[in-house]
């Protein structure tokens, strides 16, 4: 693939939910030799360091079971004016921190789309849908909510007005496991496109994402890759608040970075909800930045060599 400059934001968001940990997933990225793996495939790295939230207060009209408001807000203030930023300066990668940080990367991205005339589109990988609005979720942790906020849902008082919401259309939701009642029924009725595991499991993890890319490609569409942890199969990630069994794959989600990477349409990425606490010497970071390597290029092979029969037939 054409080589790229990677810019990795250190997003150290702990606030979306109560089990704390997520604080030190960009430290277990960087030790897991995220940079040596992109610097190996070609690309130039720059490190940001770490953002830090801006200080913002906690608006009225917040419901009271919402963990943490203030501090989220802060993170997404920050988080958007950053992810414009290095829009300009190459392709970034946030490490997280929890989910809710991609409440501001993905206002960020999709505010410089805007400016460049250009629709924005997201892939989201995940067991949940993150479709919840402050009012809509029952446990009040932030990091179910991105997507609501970034389509532009009602009810994120105190939050950044979402100047460049992500058209339901443009969204496609893979690896759903765990879905709220609240959320199925917004879900169901919105043009949001998501296959669960069981279509997974049916029609393969390629179809659904091949249509989506092919859509993203028409469009000229800029591509902003969310990917969840506990978008894998627990057994293979284990270090994540949220397991949900029944996950992908290492070889689907492989799959899935290879063919983004085909496709050269990523123009931003999210590692989230990495729990280094909850890791098993490390293996989860390390999975995660393995999958990162495939998205920006990692293979066996550069090219096929010698095709079998059946491959020629096609
Ligand atoms: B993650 C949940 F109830 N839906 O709202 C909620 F199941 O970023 C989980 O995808 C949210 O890990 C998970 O708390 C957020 C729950
Ligand atoms: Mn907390
Ligand atoms: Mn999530
Ligand atoms: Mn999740």
């Amino acid at each position: 693939m054409t080589e790229q400059t990677c810019i990795l934001i250190g997003a150290p968001v702990d606030s979306g939910k109560e089990r704390r940990g997520c604080l030190m997933g960009p430290d277990a990225y960087r030790v897991a030799g995220l940079t040596e793996a992109l610097e190996g495939l070609g690309h130039h790295v720059q490190d940001a360091g770490n953002l830090r939230p801006r200080p913002a207060v906690t608006p009225g009209e917040m419901p009271n079971h919402v963990h943490e408001p203030a501090e989220t807000i802060g993170w997404t203030e920050a988080l958007a004016g950053a992810a414009e930023a290095a829009m300009q300066e190459g392709l970034p990668i946030f490490l997280g921190g929890d989910h809710s940080l991609s409440l501001g990367s993905v206002a960020g991205v999709a505010m410089d789309a805007a400016r460049r005339d250009r629709p924005q589109f997201v892939l989201w990988l995940d067991a949940h849908s993150d479709y919840h609005t402050p009012q809509s979720t029952a446990s009040g942790n932030l990091h179910g909510t991105p997507l609501g906020y970034v389509t532009g849902r009602d009810g994120f008082h105190g939050f950044p007005e979402v100047k460049a919401p992500v058209p339901e259309e443009n969204i496609c939701i893979l690896g759903l496991r765990s879905v709220d009642a609240a959320e199925r029924e917004v879900l169901q009725a919105s043009r949001i496109r998501y296959a669960d595991m069981r279509a997974i499991d049916e029609a393969g993890i390629a179809r659904p994402l091949a249509a989506f890319l092919e859509d993203v490609a028409k469009a000229g569409g800029a591509l902003h890759v969310s990917l969840d942890v506990d978008f894998l199969d627990p057994s293979f990630a284990p270090a994540v608040g949220t397991t949900v069994p029944g996950g992908a794959t290492i070889r689907e989600a492989h799959l899935v970075m290879e063919m983004i990477c085909d496709s050269g349409l990523m123009t931003s990425l999210d590692l989230v909800e990495l729990n280094p606490f909850l890791d098993d010497r490390g293996r989860t970071a390390q999975v995660m930045v393995d999958l990162t390597a495939s998205a920006l290029g990692r293979r066996v092979f550069d090219r096929p060599t010698h095709s079998f029969a059946y491959e020629r037939a096609a």
